[in-house]
């Protein structure tokens, strides 16, 4: 404990120099207290940006972290600064962090946190917690719950810090937890007492840890490859699935030179589009239902066989009826020991990180390697000129109001112009449509619902591209995905980033013309006001609104967001009858399955 001459111990950091305290001179002050040791242990891991809303027990530590020289980038709710960590996470490698206060801002936060871990994002919640003691005799706490017990199903690892010296600890394996093996969400528990804590300066900075390795490479062992490549070697219709996975491992050079190496045909998941240009000749998205039931050997390079790809049986992959397989093989390229066999038999797991494993493929290759058969790469790009003509016709026309293809004809021109723009997409028609047709030419630049289709994740994703990139945001969203998290609009216009958000504003969910069949004075619970003007929201907090009614002004708003970096909101106004119900996913609709 530090000795001190005068009677008051000064000590919430561990500044060493003397200090005059009541007209009287301390020693060097030689305590450090539990905010600081947070910041610091945040800081020697290399965190600067905090996502979160400030409350009690964390308003001051909000404060100091700012202080302390890190980036706070404060919310209107908690989990649009959840879904914000978690992107953040995405993009960077690093985790992000989330700061909400007790119990309700805990469980606003958890269902960022819930998402992070489905989709494998690191991120780490971490939230002030009322008296322990109280808290576990239920005696009526502010804001008292058990939020280490909730948090855990939720999350990949959950911890609690109850005393100051092991803060350290508990941040790195926090860090640890969320990077390492298959990323995900961590929660950290930090109750009220632990902040004002104060334990010798000395011990408290041995007690930090920084992170030596947090992720680990993973190798892959050299008969996995070689099994896997000798699969490959004997297929007649070879096909490559990138996932998310793909695109958050930032292995793009070698992932590339694969696909071109091996000439396979490949078909982008959601996020990993722009791993290659969509625009790439290898790329077989626009002949997605040939090639799925087609294939005979599948390599999934970060991407699970989920409801996304049909479970790896069914129709899409030319089963006789959902239950039924459809003879593929798969090679499946993952970080996950347990992923492989999840829904049909993996006839070759290479596990490991998909850095690795694509650096240890391009090695054991050899520099000859069949290029699959002509046959298989005809069929599929006569296909692809089909369908891309066709899409071509859907999008020449200029119908009045706009539909969803005549607007975003106008979105996939803007990105074409502006290749490191981040596409940020939410929505049931909004997002199937901007999927398909908005090109994407660089890796991660496009975020949306992930693994969960969750509606809320707009404008959280946008603040944090913004802040992490320092690039242009275009956010892609339906009107009713948009009100999930719309006022962010605020914090976007607080911060001033570049964000553009474009809502696809059909008047309702899907779609804006249901009735009510009753004919009673409520509305269908799918239709939202009709003509709402929510351009007004951003002019509301000083930024542009636009309204659109034409590809014309659409895109003359977009261009000049994109000039001015200006926090921008266009309602582009689209057809009430158009978009159907649950977008592409209808099948998934309990009612559409009734249907014969
Ligand atoms: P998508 O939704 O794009 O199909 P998923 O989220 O289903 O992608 O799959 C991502 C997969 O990538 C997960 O199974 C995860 O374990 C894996 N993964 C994530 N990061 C890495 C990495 N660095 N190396 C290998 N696999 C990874
Ligand atoms: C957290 C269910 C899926 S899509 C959607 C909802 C409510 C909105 C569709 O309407 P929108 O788009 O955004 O106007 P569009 O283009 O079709 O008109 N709650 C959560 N997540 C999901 N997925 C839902 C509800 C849903």
């Amino acid at each position: 404990m530090s000795s001190v001459i005068a009677a008051k111990p000064v000590a919430t950091t561990a500044d060493e120099t003397p200090k005059i305290v009541g007209g009287e001179i301390t020693a060097p002050s030689q305590e450090i207290d539990g905010f600081q040791l947070v910041i610091d242990a945040l800081k020697l891991n290399g965190i600067d940006t905090i996502f979160g809303l400030p409350g009690i027990p964390i308003t001051d530590l909000t404060r100091k972290l700012q202080a302390a020289g890190l980036r706070v980038i404060s919310f209107r709710h908690e989990q649009n600064a959840g879904y914000a960590a978690s992107i953040a996470g995405f993009m960077s490698q690093k985790p992000g962090i989330c700061l909400t206060v007790s119990a309700p801002g805990f469980m606003n936060g958890l269902a960022a946190l819930a998402n992070a871990t489905t989709n494998c994002f690191p991120m780490i919640l971490i939230s002030g917690s009322s008296e322990r003691e109280i808290v576990d005799l239920q005696q009526g706490d502010y804001e008292e719950m058990d939020q280490l017990a909730i948090a855990r199903p939720h999350a990949k690892a959950a911890f609690r810090v109850l005393h100051a010296e092991d803060i350290g600890v508990g941040v790195a394996r926090a860090i640890r937890a969320a990077l390492s093996g298959r990323p995900g969400g961590v929660y950290l528990d930090f109750p009220a007492k632990l902040f004002p804590q104060t334990i010798d300066a000395e011990a408290g900075r041995q007690s930090l840890i920084k992170v030596v390795d947090p992720a680990p490479r993973q190798i892959p062992a050299p008969d996995a490859v070689q099994r896997a490549l000798d699969l490959l070697k004997g297929a007649k219709r070879p096909l490559i699935i990138l996932g998310k996975g793909a695109a958050y491992a930032q292995a793009d050079a070698d992932i590339r030179a694969l696909v071109e190496r091996t000439g396979i045909p490949y078909l982008p998941m959601s996020m990993a589009k722009g791993l290659l240009p969509d625009t790439h000749e290898q790329s077989a998205s626009a002949a997605r239902s040939y090639v799925l039931p087609e294939a005979d050997v599948v390599m999934l390079i970060g991407a699970r066989l989920n409801w996304l790809l049909s479970q790896g049986k069914g129709k899409t992959w030319g089963g006789k009826s959902a239950k039924h397989w459809g003879g593929q093989k798969f090679v499946q390229i993952d970080i996950s020991p347990q992923e492989a066999d999840s829904n049909v038999r993996i006839d070759a797991p290479v596990v490991g990180d998909i850095g690795s494993c694509v650096a240890a493929m391009l090695g054991a290759m050899g520099s000859k390697w069949p290029k699959p058969p002509a046959e298989w790469l005809g069929a599929i790009a006569e296909r692809k000129t089909k369908n891309v003509a066709k899409m071509g016709e859907s999008l020449a026309q200029n119908p009045t109001p706009m539909n969803f293809h005549s607007a975003l004809n106008v979105v996939r021109d803007i990105v074409k112009a502006n290749p490191d723009a981040i596409l940020v997409n939410e929505g049931a028609n909004a997002l199937d449509f901007t999927r398909s047709i908005v090109d994407m030419y660089k890796p991660r630049k496009r975020l949306d619902v992930g693994t969960w289709g969750v509606m809320g994740i707009g404008m959280g994703f946008s603040v944090a591209a913004a802040v992490v990139s320092g690039e242009q945001v275009i956010a892609i969203e339906g009107d009713s995905a948009f009100g999930f998290s719309g006022m962010e609009c605020e914090t976007i216009c607080r911060y001033n980033l570049p964000v553009c958000v474009v809502i696809l504003n059909n008047n309702g969910v899907y779609r804006g013309d249901e009735v009510n069949p009753t004919g009673g004075r409520d509305p269908s619970p799918l239709v939202f006001v009709k003509g709402a003007r929510y351009e007004m929201l951003m002019q509301a907090f000083g930024g542009v609104g636009v309204l659109a009614r034409t590809p014309d002004e659409l895109r003359k708003a977009m261009e000049e967001a994109i000039r001015s970096r200006r926090p921008t909101l266009i309602n582009a106004v689209i057809d009430e009858k158009a978009g159907t119900e649950s977008g592409r996913i209808t099948s998934l609709n309990p009612a559409a399955k009734k249907k014969p």
